[in-house]
């Protein structure tokens, strides 16, 4: 069985890192327009950079939860039958592999990465980011960013995305609002190619409606009883 995993700032909720839209949500106390595109970085790199300096550290001190632990131990179970699980996040943090996943597309980018905006390199980078510092491998400076897809940026590797969503026999989408393309349409993309859907959230998202199967409650107690019941194949 090819099951293909979109994963939301939900999974990591329960790790404390926050969702963007719950009622108080990273959204509800900053304005993403004013700090998730590349209009704000080019008019105030700094209130950008303070920002996601913020979202680094908060990072640094969390750890996965066991619905991350959860969906390390189905790539492996699924990888010894024969199948696979293609795990597309949307979130910017590493939980997913500090949990043990060996395959992840970070399709917004990583927090834990920096890019300059030159060359487009990439590196990881742990510390605080500002535009001033020097790119140490192509040592330009004053173009540094993180290595985020901002509102209006195209998100990474969406031929593989699509390649493997359309492989897939099975698409669930876990700890998503469903509000921001284009992952929120990758639902749809599934249903019109017949593959069974399935929502696990904590309540009903912008589109719970186009899913077959529909599992609410917190990620770290229903993705594991998900996740053993799809590799004892009872569902
Ligand atoms: C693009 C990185 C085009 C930065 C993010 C109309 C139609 C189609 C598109 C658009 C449109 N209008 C505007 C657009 C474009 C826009 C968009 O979709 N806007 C929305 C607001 C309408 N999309 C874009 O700009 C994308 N790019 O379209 O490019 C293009 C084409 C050609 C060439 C160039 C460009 C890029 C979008 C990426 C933006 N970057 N993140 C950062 O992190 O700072 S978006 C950010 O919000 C996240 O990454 C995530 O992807 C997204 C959605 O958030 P969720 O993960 O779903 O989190 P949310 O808080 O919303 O929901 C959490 C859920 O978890 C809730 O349902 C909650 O109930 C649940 N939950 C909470 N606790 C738990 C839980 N579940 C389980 N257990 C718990 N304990």
């Amino acid at each position: 069985m090819n099951i293909f995993v979109l994963t939301g700032a939900g999974v990591s909720a329960e790790s404390g890192l926050g969702t963007f839209r719950d009622k108080d949500g990273l959204w509800s106390r900053f304005d993403p327009m004013k700090l998730a595109t590349p209009e704000a970085f080019a008019h105030d790199p700094d209130q950008v950079h303070a920002f996601y300096n913020m979202r680094r550290q908060n990072l640094l001190s969390a750890e996965p939860n066991a619905a991350h632990r959860a969906l390390a131990r189905l790539e492996a179970g699924l990888a010894e039958r024969g199948g696979s699980l293609f795990l597309c996040t949307q979130n910017i943090d590493d939980l997913h592999e500090r949990a043990g996943a060996k395959r992840v597309l970070h399709m917004h980018g990583e927090l834990l990465k920096a890019r300059c905006t030159a060359c487009g390199d990439t590196m990881l980078w742990h510390e605080d980011l500002s535009v001033a510092a020097p790119f140490p491998s192509c040592r330009h400076s004053g173009g540094l960013r993180p290595h985020v897809v901002w509102f209006g940026e195209m998100p990474l590797e969406m031929d593989a995305i699509y390649d493997a969503l359309l492989g897939a026999n099975l698409f669930v989408a876990i700890g998503t609002s469903g509000s921001v393309y284009p992952a929120a349409g990758f639902v749809s993309e599934a249903r019109g190619h017949g593959i069974r859907t399935c929502e696990i959230n904590l309540e009903p998202s912008d589109n719970a409606r186009q899913f077959d199967e529909r599992r609410y409650g917190e990620a770290s107690e229903v993705v594991p009883v998900w996740v053993e019941q799809v590799l004892s194949q009872k569902i």
